[in-house]
């Protein structure tokens, strides 16, 4: 790491030698320097300090600027799973399931602008097709429900409500739709997504994010369509200019997990290209990177890299574990909101939550308080910054102050510079440094234990450009305890008597399938075909479902996509459960998959059949598999 102060004299070389280099990226030019905006683009001949200085002057468009100050948006999952009970629908739900007699716009948007929400993002179309407007483009919407005899418009309804509240809103639009028939036949579907955007980004005034995600489970079976994400963009820059453009976007990036934790490294500007550029294959894998990798903007990557993007970081997060609302779920802790708040908003993004209404067509009462709680929260805790006078790297702290975390931000509109410091404090004994730190970007929040100061400063130690350091406080916080949020009556049966007896493979480990411990997995033997477990929990039980939770740690191969479920009384005579069969969106968001069946069964054997794995390997991986009875 070259210190601040090399870095200085760095800078100041290097800034000569750039006006020599040719023309790269989009230049804006500022009255003593010159920026990059969104993109830079290296010379081929640049070396690894030019890189360098060069990424201290890559700054965000004014969009994704406003965007990062957001810091609280809001998710709202609604369609016909919230009927269904599913994470995906498969296209072949009928309109006439749809039907939120108590749907109440206003309810949301005041909910989420009470607790200090910007925007609000609406799943306008989510992977079933089904619409919350009512399209010309197809008779799968709101049109063909009896909800308001087909003359409601879920789109217009929040529009209105975000106007009230002075909220932003957003739209989600699925490119993956399992109810098109021109799905598939790719120019067809891209004309067809295209009127779909264009009726969303028309009819109801200023959309400020268009979120696609990258999902297709298709599989390798499925139909393979190829979309025109340079069309898309072209369509949004035309109508809605002021629109960020999240995931399969150039504007907002996935921060890579559906957990609610940003990296504690976090870079803005970063070497990985956004999936929607052609190139973005072959230059992610030439540098080895993707969008969940640790190290997006790195200087030894940085010097690596032939260009660098600004596409900060959105972390995406349910309150509950489903993105769609249901009964059998409970919204997260006030602990986990707080936990996330500091991993996400406090590490550099912008926290996406999603707040999904219920069948009636509103928020639910315990997501409503839970919001609340977290709005008092965060107040409580922050609103009484106690270092004092104008932003410098040392502040002076109200007498004998005692804090436990500091925030900190940079001024990004001159690029983002931070990439080690420490924070240290005034004590009796003379500075003490409490907390150490990587990046800060918009917001870093550290937390350290407590410590009784007069003064507190930070310590930049390696910095890619001056820093500018825009935000400095120091509060004391506290967690909010832990809290139960099982469902009350919800119970696991207890698998300590329970024997194997019939696996595919590794019949000597296939206990760790079943043994109560989420960190020990079992793998199953390698080809082609299904995959089994069956197990006899030795005495029968009223079994109301099952909970498949995937191999712990990062590695989550092997894990299932597709599955049957079979029950049975004496081993032989086997009952197929009804049930969706698909632990849907379980690539992203690998947690415990809870499934509820349609009505208790008496069982003391239970097979579990598992039919593919998330990415086609020809094994699979159990964390855990459990029982759910009365
Ligand atoms: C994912 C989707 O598959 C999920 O259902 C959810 O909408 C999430 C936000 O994005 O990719």
């Amino acid at each position: 790491m070259v210190p601040v102060k090399s870095l200085k004299k760095l800078l100041m070389v290097s800034v000569a030698a750039a006006s020599v280099l040719p023309f790269a990226g989009c230049r804006k030019t500022a009255p003593a320097e010159e920026y990059y905006v969104k993109t830079v683009v290296f010379p081929d001949s640049a070396t690894a300090d030019e890189k360098l200085e060069m990424a201290s002057r890559l700054v965000p468009s004014a969009k994704q600027l406003e965007w990062q100050k957001l810091e609280l948006t809001a998710f709202l999952h609604f369609g016909v799973n919230t009927f269904t009970d599913r994470e995906w629908g498969d296209g072949s739900e009928s309109p006439e399931i749809f039907n939120p007699v108590d749907l109440d716009a206003d309810q949301w948007v005041k909910t989420l602008s009470e607790a200090g929400f910007k925007l609000v993002i609406l799943t306008a179309k989510h992977h079933d097709g089904f619409c919350l407007w009512p399209t010309a483009t197809t008779e799968h919407s709101v049109a063909s429900s009896p909800w308001k005899d087909g003359k409601g418009d879920v789109v217009a309804e929040l529009r209105e409500a975000c106007d009230k509240y002075g909220m932003k809103l957003g739209v989600y639009l699925s490119p993956w739709d399992r109810n098109a028939a021109c799905y598939g036949d790719s120019p067809a579907y891209n004309d067809m997504f295209v009127a779909q955007l264009t009726e969303l980004l028309t009819n109801y005034g200023r959309i400020d994010e268009v979120w696609f995600d990258g999902a297709c489970g298709e599989g390798p079976n499925g139909k393979k369509q190829e979309y025109d994400w340079t069309r898309f963009k072209n369509v949004i820059q035309e109508l809605q200019p002021d629109a960020v453009v999240a995931i399969m976007g150039d504007d907002v990036r996935w921060v890579g997990n559906e957990k609610g934790m940003g990296r504690e490294t976090e870079w803005s500007a970063t070497a990985l290209t956004p999936g929607i550029y052609p190139e973005s294959g072959a230059s992610n894998r030439e540098l080895g990177i993707y969008g969940k990798a640790a190290d997006l903007g790195s200087r030894e990557l940085v010097a690596k890299a032939s260009r660098l993007y600004w596409w900060p970081s959105e972390v995406d997060v349910s309150i509950r574990p489903g993105w769609f609302y249901h009964d059998t779920e409970q919204p997260k802790s006030l602990r986990q909101l707080a936990e996330i708040y500091l991993s996400s908003v406090g590490r550099n993004s912008v926290l996406l939550l999603n707040i999904p209404p219920d069948r009636r067509g509103l928020i639910a009462d315990a997501d409503v308080a839970r919001l609340k709680e977290f709005r008092q929260w965060i107040d409580a805790n922050f609103s009484n910054n106690l270092a004092e006078g104008k932003i410098a790297t040392s502040m002076a702290l109200k007498p004998s102050s005692e804090f436990n975390a500091v925030v900190l931000g940079e001024d990004l509109s001159k690029g983002q510079h931070v990439e080690e410091f420490t924070v240290d404090a005034l004590t009796g004994n003379g500075w003490q440094t409490v907390a150490e730190g990587t990046t800060i970007g918009q917001k870093r929040i550290l937390t350290f234990p407590a410590v009784v100061a007069d003064s507190v400063r930070i310590d930049v130690k390696s910095s890619r450009g001056v820093p500018n350091i825009s935000t400095f406080g120091a509060y004391s916080i506290a967690l909010p305890a832990e809290g139960n949020i099982d469902l009350p009556g919800y119970s696991e049966v207890d698998p300590a008597e329970w024997k194997a007896v019939e696996a595919t493979g590794d019949m000597k480990n296939v206990a760790k399938a079943f043994d109560g411990d989420d960190n020990s997995y079992w793998r199953s033997a390698s080809g082609a075909g299904e995959k089994t477990v069956s197990v006899d929990m030795q005495r029968t039980y009223p079994v109301t479902g099952f909970v498949y939770v995937p191999r712990g740690g990062d590695d989550k191969s092997g894990t299932v996509f597709h599955y049957r479920f079979e029950v049975s009384q004496n081993g032989s005579d086997w009952t197929e459960v009804s049930l969706p069969g698909e632990f849907s969106n379980i690539m992203h968001n690998p947690i415990p998959y809870k499934v509820y069946f349609p009505a208790p069964v008496n069982a003391r054997y239970f097979r579990f059949t598992a039919t593919d794995e998330i990415d086609g390997r020809d094994y699979i991986t159990i964390g855990d598999l459990r029982i759910i009875s009365q």
